[in-house]
């Protein structure tokens, strides 16, 4: 290590905890950290980020520790969920160990809840939403002994009372830097992800074409900041004032033919909240790609009114330069709650966008919500019969429902706890948050009608069997599973959702490469939910 840099520690906690057999997909790379130390690294301080995905979380402290010892300054961040608890466990050590050390949070969830963090006494400063320019600050602030009050988009704690600096306006890109790849050591993700699927593995990245069964080389990626969308049930309202900002396609088109000569990387993932707000950008990258001669895999998560409205040529750019799949943001099938979340979008636009893309062989995941505040039992059936009617158009669509779940922050938040949502108190407890498509808790009694729950779940265990996204072929059970979801025929289905769990355990213990056949028939959120029925008292068949 050189002796002369100041260092600074950066750790990006567990996406799952690992006492429960799951682990995050190897294509999620810790951008948000990267990004944040893109400043600090080309002002001269040495940037150590330990990633607790690549190892177990105990190894993963111990190191971070380690490398606190003598640095200049601790962070870390978390979306809701495991990351949580994880982050709070790390920092928990290094304090431990290092009491006077400064110590940073940001992200999603600190962004939402920064009392909660500051309370735990381990925080000398929460950042707010974007946060490039706050950290380059807050380190400049640290290293020169000057008050953290001077820099903006800060909440910190002062006389047992929460102070909040001046707001910090979101900025655009520049004023921000490249992401310093050089200083990510690359292999273990590669080598984690070539070495094969295990089954438990959630949030990963589907297989592209030509890679069913076969391990690829992914990463993650991200082009913009934010989101226009004033949707009541997400963060990123709240967190970043609907503000958009994005990066220049040319700027990107360098940076990814760059990282495509030096990592060869086989698939990428667009970790935009919002890809496509601008057609103009979108276009100019796959044309970009396509002139430049780099082809990789490439999926974002997009809008449906973007993808119904764009031009076909757009379209088929899109997929001339790899785009494989879309994630889209279809939230309901029903008009009433569009309109409640806030969204400008017909319920009908949903399965345009769906069509266009399945035309043109491009997959897509739709991720639906019920359960949302005050939501009636005929809407959320409404939202189950779209997903039901995608099924029947195209086996390249896997529409999944999942339960609506509050986070603060948001506008449907304080109608949740009056509906007798009861929030975690603790930040440990929020850190239990599973993930939607691993849970089938409802937040809070009577969300769910029962009839809704018992659809929701057939309609989720054929769905999965049922779909075409990164399979080799559709065999007899997919086939049978399409009819049923398309003529809605859910006959006898716990009986033979039951066999079928029977059926499939028996072929994995008698054939001992069977859970890799399986693993190669499904893909992305698919394995989630499968990797969901395996879990202890999770159960597989409808209950
Ligand atoms: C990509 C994404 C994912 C990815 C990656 C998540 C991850 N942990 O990195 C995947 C698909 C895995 C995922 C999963 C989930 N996600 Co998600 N996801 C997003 C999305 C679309 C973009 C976030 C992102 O990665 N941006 C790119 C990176 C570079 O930026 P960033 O993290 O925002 O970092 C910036 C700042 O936050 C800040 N910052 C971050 N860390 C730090 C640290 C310090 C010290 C400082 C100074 C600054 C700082 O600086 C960075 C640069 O500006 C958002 C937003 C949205 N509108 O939908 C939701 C979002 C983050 N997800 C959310 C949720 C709820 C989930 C799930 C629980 C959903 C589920 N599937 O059940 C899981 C849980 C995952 C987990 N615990 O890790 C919520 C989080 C709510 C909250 N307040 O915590 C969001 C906001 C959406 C929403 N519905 O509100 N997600």
């Amino acid at each position: 290590m050189n002796q002369h840099r100041k260092r600074i520690v950066l750790y990006y906690p567990r996406q799952t905890d690992e006492r429960s057999g799951t682990s995050a997909g190897m294509d999620l790379l810790p951008v948000a950290l990267l990004s944040i130390a893109a400043w600090p690294v080309r002002e001269g301080y040495e940037v150590v980020i330990i990633d607790g995905n690549l190892s177990s979380a105990d190894e993963a402290h111990r190191r971070v520790t380690e490398a606190c010892e003598g640095a200049l300054l601790y962070g870390t961040t978390g979306t809701l969920g495991h990351q949580v608890s994880d982050g709070l466990e790390c920092t928990r050590r290094v304090k431990a160990r290092h009491p006077e050390l400064p110590a940073f949070i940001g992200g999603w969830f600190a962004s939402v809840m920064p009392e909660l963090q500051l309370a735990t006494g381990l925080y000398d400063a929460v950042c707010l939403g974007q946060g490039e320019v706050t950290f380059r600050e807050l380190v400049q602030a640290v290293d020169a002994g000057t008050s953290l009050e001077d820099v903006a988009g800060l909440v910190l704690s002062r006389d047992g009372r929460f102070v909040r600096t001046r707001p910090r306006a979101v900025v655009g890109w520049e004023e921000l830097l490249t992401c310093p790849w050089g200083i990510l050591d690359i292999e273990p993700y590669r080598t984690a992800q070539l070495a094969g699927r295990g089954p438990g593995e959630v949030e990963r990245l589907p297989a592209p074409p030509g890679f069913a069964g076969k391990p690829f080389f992914g990463i993650s990626y991200f082009s913009s900041f934010g989101c226009p969308e004033p949707c009541a049930f997400c963060s990123a309202p709240g967190v970043s004032s609907r503000r958009w900002k994005a990066m220049s396609a040319e700027r990107m088109l360098d940076d990814l033919c760059q990282l495509h000569e030096r990592w060869g990387l086989d698939a990428l993932r667009f970790f935009d909240a919002n890809f496509g707000v601008s057609q103009k950008r979108v276009k100019a990258l796959a044309e970009g790609l396509i002139e430049r001669g780099h082809h990789f895999w490439w999926y974002a998560l997009m809008q449906t009114d973007h993808v119904a409205k764009y031009e076909p040529a757009t379209l088929d750019a899109m997929r001339d330069s790899g785009m494989y799949c879309v994630q889209l943001g279809t939230e309901t099938g029903d008009a009433g709650v569009m309109s409640a979340i806030g969204k400008q979008c017909a319920p009908e636009v949903n399965e345009r966008a769906v069509r266009r893309l399945a035309q043109r062989g491009i997959c897509s995941l739709a991720t639906y919500v019920i359960g949302f505040p005050d939501e009636s039992e005929q809407a959320m059936m409404r939202t189950v019969e779209q997903c039901e009617r995608i099924a029947s158009v195209t086996p390249l669509c896997r529409a999944m429902v999942w339960p609506f779940r509050p986070i603060p922050g948001t506008g449907m938040y304080p109608r949740s706890l009056e509906l007798g949502f009861e929030p975690p108190p603790t930040l440990a407890g929020w850190g239990e948050a599973d993930s939607y498509h691993l849970t089938d808790q409802s937040p809070w009694p009577g969300q769910l009608p029962p009839r809704v729950a018992e659809r929701r779940k057939v309609y989720e265990h054929f769905a999965g069997l049922a779909v075409g996204v990164g399979k080799r072929r559709i065999g007899f059970w997919g086939r049978r599973a399409q009819r049923r979801v398309r003529e809605q025929d859910y006959r006898h289905a716990r009986l033979e959702a039951r066999v079928y769990t029977v059926l499939d355990a028996v072929a994995r213990r008698v054939l001992p490469t069977a859970p890799d056949r399986r693993i190669a028939r499904l893909s992305g959120y698919q394995t989630s939910v499968l990797a969901a029925r395996d879990r202890p008292g999770a159960g597989s068949a409808p209950a």
